[in-house]
């Protein structure tokens, strides 16, 4: 399963999207820019940089920046399809 942690601020949403677009398996992790919750230590040890959005993949390692996160998502996308396409052509 992927984990989003995000604000309510741009560039989540777009990572978010990307995951709805896929139909991805993920779950949402609110991270509290204003209690400054993106510069605790459990935050801070998921992604060093303290920014938001960070996507936690299945194998444990995060990426913490949204471009770089979208472009993993789209893959994720062509493989459902395919899967998608192979399980209709029965
Ligand atoms: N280049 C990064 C930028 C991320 C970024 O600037 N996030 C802002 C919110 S939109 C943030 O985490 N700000 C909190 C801070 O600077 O402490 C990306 O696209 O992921």
């Amino acid at each position: 399963m992927l984990t989003l942690y995000w604000s309510t601020l741009a560039s989540s949403i777009a990572v978010h999207a990307s995951l709805e677009q896929v139909k991805a398996d993920y779950q949402l992790r609110f991270v509290n820019l204003a209690a400054k919750e993106n510069r605790s230590e459990t935050y801070l040890s998921l992604n060093p940089t303290g920014l938001v959005p960070a996507l936690t993949l299945p194998n444990g390692r995060t990426i913490g920046e949204a471009a770089a996160a979208i472009t993993l998502i789209g893959p994720i996308g062509r493989f459902l399809r395919r899967t998608t396409l192979m399980e209709n052509e029965g």
